[in-house]
């Protein structure tokens, strides 16, 4: 007998392994993530349920390892499925179905597309978001293109290296930073929002916190809107992107911009954020904005130190597991300074391994303020993981048997 081990970080070794012998694309991937192995952390466990979920892993062949109101699960995803279904689960463990099958529902089919208003971004590649700051005092860009015209010629320039959406901003989110009257900002991004749309240099996204630049951001030609506070800052902004039909990016801190570093104490900064980040997409979709709409960002450098930001792009698949599709922005940050020694001027290599890095643990948008760079390292990193077999291959496949979370279209 001869022995070959395979890699076990993604499915992929194991639906290449298939694949090379014989296997379809959809039976291949389906019993890949089905093999994969989960950790699953589970909080505010009754008594009973932590012996009904001892019992089970004993019988199911599980690890289970718990301490007072909490458990972390460790199975292959093939062995949790039958916890996420009524007609198979367990006496006493109730209360964990509907959670779990969310989320093995979006581990077995990620989702692929991101419905922006007047159109979808597929989202089976690295989707680059060009960032365009038209704030004089943006920590990054030193207020070199404060103009429509530099705006525009910087845009020109991302979307000639790779960018497919341009977030414009004009407010800093920089601590200390000036706070900036509606109608300013309206007057610094309107007429960038215009220009870009007129000239087909887009989707156009606006980083903004308020509702009122959003509904003038969308009314200029706006698909997206970008808010760092998660929705918490405004109450009528969530209201304003369901109406206008608006994709958006949900952004984690905690606090306003002054006020986030003195709130950056997490026991698991990971589970903390990813648990933050639930509740404010929950209230997009309670305000009306469509699920398939939302994206979700864990907001490196807002509310973390450099430790904290390095744990969550480690864990990045906690928030993944989210099941909304995830961006990051990574892009010259302190925490990259903290670990390269490199100013925040030359940190676009330092951004681009990030950002190969947050791919390769799920994330599937980029803000970046150097496209070039971080084109190519996502190229790579994209270049290693196969695409999820589309709705053609599985239609091609259709008398491909169930998959292991019951569903015959994963
Ligand atoms: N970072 C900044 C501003 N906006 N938006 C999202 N979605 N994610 C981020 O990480 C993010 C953001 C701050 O950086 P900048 O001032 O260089 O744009």
């Amino acid at each position: 007998m001869k022995l070959t081990a395979l890699a076990a970080h993604t499915p992929e070794a194991v639906r290449a392994a298939l694949a090379a012998r014989g296997w379809d694309a959809q039976p291949a991937w389906f019993a890949a993530t089905g093999i994969q192995s989960l950790v699953v952390l589970l909080e505010d466990v009754t008594e009973p349920e932590r012996e009904a979920l001892v019992r089970w892993g004993a019988k199911a062949g599980a690890d289970v390892l718990t301490g007072a109101g909490w458990a972390l699960v460790s199975a292959a995803a093939s062995r949790l499925a039958p916890l996420a279904r009524p007609d198979r689960l367990p006496a006493g463990l109730e209360s964990l179905a509907p959670e779990l099958g969310r989320f093995l529902a979006s581990y077995a089919d990620p989702p692929r597309r991101w419905e922006i208003a007047g159109r979808t971004l597929a989202l089976d590649h690295p989707v680059l978001i060009g960032i365009v700051n038209v704030t004089p005092d943006s920590f990054s860009d030193g207020g070199r293109f404060t103009t429509v015209d530099r705006a525009i010629e910087q845009a020109e320039r991302l979307v000639a290296d790779g960018c497919e959406i341009l977030d414009v901003g004009g407010e800093s989110t920089r601590p200390g930073a000036a706070p900036v009257a509606p109608a300013d900002e309206i007057a610094r991004v309107v007429p960038v929002v215009e220009q870009l749309v007129q000239r087909g240099l887009g989707p156009v996204s606006v980083d903004t916190r308020k509702a009122a630049v959003a509904r003038a951001a969308l009314a200029a030609g706006a698909a997206v809107i970008n808010d760092v506070s998660g929705l918490a800052f405004d109450p009528d902004l969530a209201r304003v992107v369901a109406e206008g039909g608006a994709g958006v990016i949900v952004m984690h801190m905690r606090g306003t911009p002054d006020t986030m570093d003195g709130l950056a104490v997490y026991r698991h900064v990971a589970a903390e954020v990813a648990a933050e980040l639930g509740a404010a997409a929950a209230r997009a979709e309670r305000a009306g904005v469509a699920r398939e709409r939302i994206v979700v960002d864990p907001g490196f450098g807002f509310a973390k130190g450099p430790e904290q930001n390095f744990r969550l792009l480690d864990e990045l698949a906690t928030v993944v597991g989210l099941g909304y599709p995830v961006a990051v922005g990574p892009s010259r940050k302190r925490f990259l300074g903290a670990a390269t020694g490199r100013p925040v001027e030359d940190r676009d290599r330092a951004t681009a391994v990030a950002c190969a890095l947050a791919w390769e643990r799920g994330a599937r948008l980029f803000r970046v303020h150097d496209a070039a760079l971080a084109c190519e390292a996502l190229r790579v990193a994209g270049a290693t993981t196969s695409p999820v077999p589309t709705r053609g291959d599985r239609d091609r496949e259709r008398e491909a048997p169930l998959g292991w979370n019951g569903t015959s279209a994963p």
